[in-house]
């Protein structure tokens, strides 16, 4: 019998592009859940933790970084932890894992090679990424196990060919071949590569193949993330037991809504009602939004931003039209201020460019509320 935790594509020390201040914040917490995942080791007693790839953003990531991780690691001294490189933290000359504090680490193995390595259990056959540009299959190298003891788990990092599961993941290079149990007979693949937790039959309706997904989301709209695996085979052929356990400890929700009129402000406040528990919350904000409720809405994304861990609005699409008092001509008292006026107002009839229009409506806006303060 053999119990394992299952986890990869940690990402410590990805940058966060596209979360802006939120960047640090993720960076952090990614480091953080490293011990949600140890700690389920702990209490699930298991024989081992398996990383399958990734786990670093890259390899060129610093020191102080390292040391985070590995100062995590020294508080599981029981625990063995066996860690297969992936394509961002992948095998070469300057592979982070050949840094010398990790050769120090006596229950860390790194699987380099393609050879099995007996552990608590089982036998593992390591397929390690050498570049990342392989287009071969990544478990050629698992032998035929049907008629050798014991249980025989495979470790990748990669596609599954055929089961990508959205567009952008669909990429020809790190093959995975789904035949690979069939063909070898091992008892259970583990993968990493992919952020989303998934689970694949064999073709005989048993899951053998699995990826953890990462163990802290990294964007807006991952789904499945935030979890390890809990992975049991009580004996060589049964079919393996997969279960989820959360380790992430960011939430995350993105959305999309259209503005049309001041009913659509109640809207959005109901919305940020349902989604106040919330850490991470991205807003698509389309249609159009009448000048006169501008102000209101900002002051609304403004209070919602120091609700939540990091508020992203985005609002490109989000058109501002001009109430009709706008156009009518208003005496400013000051000739200079009319003038500008009638010119902003010629300038947003000819204006087509909506980012333009925009700034256009922005000055005018000012300009009124300058206006009135000077009339007051
Ligand atoms: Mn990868």
């Amino acid at each position: 019998m053999v119990r394992l935790i299952q986890t990869s594509d940690w990402q410590i020390g990805m940058k966060g592009g596209g979360l802006g201040e939120a960047g640090p914040l993720v960076r952090e917490t990614r480091i953080e859940s490293i011990h949600n995942v140890l700690k389920s080791a702990q209490k699930k007693e298991v024989d081992f933790v398996l990383l399958c790839g990734d786990i670093f953003e890259h390899n060129m990531v610093s020191q102080e970084t390292v040391k985070k991780v590995v100062a995590i690691f020294n508080q599981y001294p029981r625990i063995p932890i066996y860690l297969l490189p992936g394509n961002h933290d992948v095998l070469g000359a300057d592979c982070v894992y050949n840094r010398a504090i990790f050769q120090r680490l006596k229950h860390l193995t790194i699987l380099s090679t393609s050879n099995p390595v007996e552990v608590s259990g089982a036998t593992l056959h390591p397929c390690p990424v050498l570049s990342k540009l392989t287009t071969q299959d990544l478990t050629a190298t698992i032998p035929s196990v049907r008629d050798i003891d014991g249980i025989h788990i495979g470790v990748a990092h990669g596609s599954l060919v055929g089961k990508f599961p959205s567009s952008n993941w669909e990429d020809t290079t790190l093959p995975v071949e789904l035949s690979c149990i069939e063909r070898t007979g091992i008892d259970y693949l583990a993968l990493g590569h992919w952020h989303s937790h998934r689970a694949f039959d064999d073709g005989t309706g048993v899951a053998r193949i699995a990826y953890s997904g990462t163990h802290e989301q990294t964007k807006f709209g991952e789904d499945n993330a935030g979890q390890c695996l809990l992975v049991e085979i009580d004996k060589k052929g049964d079919p393996p037991k997969i279960d989820t356990i959360r380790t992430g400890q960011l939430t995350w929700t993105s959305d999309e809504l259209e503005i049309k009129d001041s009913s659509s402000l109640n809207e959005l406040k109901s919305h940020f009602e349902a989604v106040k528990g919330i850490d991470m919350v991205r807003l698509v904000l389309h249609g159009e939004l009448p000048l006169e409720l501008k102000e209101e809405l900002e002051n609304m994304l403004e209070f919602q931003a120091t609700i939540h861990k990091n508020l992203r609005v985005k609002s490109e699409s989000l058109n501002i039209t001009v109430p009709p008092q706008l156009e009518t001509p208003f005496d400013f008292g000051d000739p200079i201020l009319n003038q500008t006026e009638t010119y902003l107002k010629q300038s947003l009839a000819d204006e087509t460019d909506p980012k333009q229009r925009r700034i256009i409506v922005e000055a005018l806006a000012h300009l009124q509320r300058y206006g009135k303060g000077v009339g007051a």
